[in-house]
Order: C-alpha cells, then sequence, then structure tokens
C-alpha cells in the first residue's frame, strides 16, 4: 500500500486530502488516532442518469488524523472489488468496527444478480488491506452500514438506503425489481403514509453475521406519530449515523432530495427514535453524508462536498467541523457555503 501524506495541515471546512476524491465518511478513533473510512470516487465521464451510475466506486483507502490540524495520512487501497467474491460493482458508503483484537470493514456493492448486499473484511490494522468474507453478510441488503458499539459490547449495524439504494425493493422481505434510479421513490410509500427506516441488526460475536433478522427502527414526529413519505426534509433517506451522549442515543441521516443531516433521539440503540432537528444544511453537490464522532473531549463532524471538483455530485471530498452540542443533546445546526 502506498502511503501519501497531504502537505497541508487539516483545517476545519477543508478536504482532508486533495490527490483523490473521497466521500462518504465514517469514522473512529483507533491507537489514539482518528481513522477515517470513506468511501473512493472515481474520475467518470458518464452522465447523471438518475441511477447511480455516475457513481465509479470500486475500492477503498483508509485515511487518519495523528490528530485533529494534523497533515492526513492517506494509507493507500485498503480493498477493492476485484478481491471480493461475491461483489460486482458500486462499493458505496462503509464504515468499520473494532472487537476481540481485530478491524472489521463493512461495504456495500452489488452482487451478481445487482442487489446491493453488505459486505465484511478483516485485518490486524486499522488501515488495512482488509481480508474479504467469501459472501456477504447473511440477510443483509441496501446500503450504508453504520455501526456502533455500545458500552456493554454490543455492536448494532444501521443500514438502508431509498432509491439507488433500493431500500424500497425489500418492503415484502423479499427483493423485488422495480423503478430505478429517480423514480424509485414510487415502490415506497407516498404522501402520508409512514416514511421508510434504516434497519438494525445486533452483530454475532464473531462480527461477520447478525444474530436475529433486520429489524426497521421507528422514526417518530413531536407527536409520536411515524415521520410521513411526504415530508422530504425530515424523512430518512440514506447514511445513518449512531452517536451516543450523556447516555441518550442519536441516529443522524441524510434527508436525501432536501439535502439535510438530521438528527433522532431515542433511549435505546434500536429506537425508537424522535426527531429533533438538523445538523448540517445542504452543501454544494447533491448527496449529504456524514459522521460524528467524539475524539479526546470534543465532538466532531465529518461530512463531505463537491467543493474540491467545482460542483460534480459523484466527485466529492471529506472536510470536518467541530460540532456544538449542549448538555440535553441538542445539536447546533452547521453550514459550509461554499462559493464555487
Ligand atoms: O457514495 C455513494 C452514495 O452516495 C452513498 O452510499 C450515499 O450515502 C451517498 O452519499
Amino acid at each position: 500500500m502506498e502511503k501519501v501524506i497531504s502537505n497541508e495541515n487539516s483545517t476545519p471546512k477543508t478536504p482532508l486530502v486533495k490527490h483523490i476524491y473521497t466521500a462518504d465518511p465514517s469514522v473512529h478513533v483507533f491507537e489514539g488516532k482518528l481513522y477515517i473510512y470513506p468511501s473512493h470516487d472515481l474520475v467518470n465521464d458518464g452522465l447523471d442518469d438518475g441511477k447511480g451510475d455516475h457513481f465509479k466506486m470500486e475500492d477503498y483507502h483508509v485515511l487518519s488524523l495523528d490528530d485533529i490540524g494534523e497533515p492526513c495520512v492517506d494509507h493507500g487501497e485498503a480493498l477493492h472489488v476485484k478481491n471480493v467474491p461475491w461483489a460486482t460493482q458500486r462499493m458505496w458508503a462503509p464504515d468499520a468496527a473494532f472487537k476481540n483484537g481485530k478491524y472489521y470493514f463493512y461495504f456495500p456493492a452489488m452482487d451478481k444478480e445487482g442487489i446491493f448486499r453488505i459486505g465484511a473484511a478483516v485485518s490486524d490494522k486499522p488501515m488495512g488491506p482488509f481480508v474479504p468474507e467469501e459472501n456477504y453478510i447473511p440477510g443483509s441488503f441496501s446500503i450504508d452500514p453504520g455501526v456502533f458499539t455500545d458500552d456493554d459490547g454490543t455492536t448494532y449495524m444501521f443500514c438502508g438506503g431509498l432509491w439507488g439504494g433500493q431500500l424500497e425493493k425489500w418492503q415484502t422481505g423479499q427483493f423485488v425489481a422495480g423503478e430505478e434510479g429517480m423514480n424509485a421513490g414510487e415502490d415506497g410509500p407516498q404522501g402520508d403514509e409512514p416514511a421508510l427506516t434504516p434497519w438494525v441488526a445486533i452483530m454475532n460475536d464473531d462480527m461477520v453475521t447478525f444474530k436475529d433478522k433486520p429489524q426497521y427502527v421507528k422514526i417518530l414526529d413531536e407527536n409520536g406519530e411515524p415521520l410521513k413519505a411526504g415530508d422530504n426534509e425530515r424523512r430518512y433517506f440514506e447514511a445513518p449515523c449512531m452517536h451516543k451522549f450523556n447516555g441518550k442515543y442519536y441516529l443522524s441521516y441524510s434527508t436525501g432530495d432536501t439535502h439535510n443531516i438530521c438528527y433522532a433521539e431515542g433511549d435505546s440503540p434500536t429506537g425508537p427514535f424522535t426527531y429533533k432537528g438538523i445538523v448540517l444544511e445542504p452543501v454544494i453537490g447533491w448527496t449529504n453524508h456524514h459522521y460524528i464522532v467524539e475524539f479526546k473531549g470534543k465532538w466532531y463532524l465529518f461530512y463531505h462536498d463537491s467543493s474540491l471538483s467545482g460542483g460534480a455530485t459523484h466527485l466529492r471530498c471529506v472536510k470536518y467541523m467541530e460540532l456544538d452540542i449542549a448538555a440535553d443533546g441538542t445539536i447546533k445546526t452547521l453550514n459550509d457555503l461554499v462559493q464555487l
């Protein structure tokens, strides 16, 4: 693996690295450093056909920061689709975890039937390289695995994405092919019907299988009713992330076509969660995807935008900002209003 060290110190609202395009950050404190697990956007001439074909994503690089403000290190390729026996394409937003002395890397990819599944890969080191399992995690589907380990050691995987992420296709419990791209939402609930939500599964101790079938979480409004499918400003779309603050659990996520990062609060990691507000307003580019992490007593939001490529939706760059969280868990809304 070829290591590249940024020649600039990391600063808020600035791309962590500029020699490759990165997106969809997940961030963990391992061995006292911040390890960033992003997607890797490759240059692609394909037009945005609404199906996600403009995203050319076939491998992953792991980044790290010794400390906030230090230059970012790119540890090189950690996993490539060509080495994953069951996967064919679309290595989208990943996450990682540490247990039993091993590092686990989780990633969505399309299987040989064009269905998104979640894969697991293992390494002795936080930066990989990661050795993939022969098959995807049995029972997994859709995109954007977000992994959270609670103080009691239980690890949860949250997952799911609308439209190109195929969450609408699983409402019967089986994959049902249907509309694609921008029209995929027509296969899901509409208007006042309850919106779709991410699923959660508890990981077995082996960290590569689930204890039980995934269950959909509940995201409720201020009246205790499920958020509605037509409530595009607040309903779940993709990018689930869980953080724990003062004993409460916070599920944050992207609203997709309205481009917000929102959050909802619950008393248990499996919910129900009640909608609280916006963490990050829309950024340059269509997608908005983030991670919330505590490091050395401060909270940070890692996110991406398309500023480095001058606005190309499929060529993004990971950045960070410090988060302001009040004692009651309320998060102050942030924005990154880049002028291109
Ligand atoms: O990077 C590909 C997809 O775009 C991710 O899986 C979504 O979260 C969105 O950021």
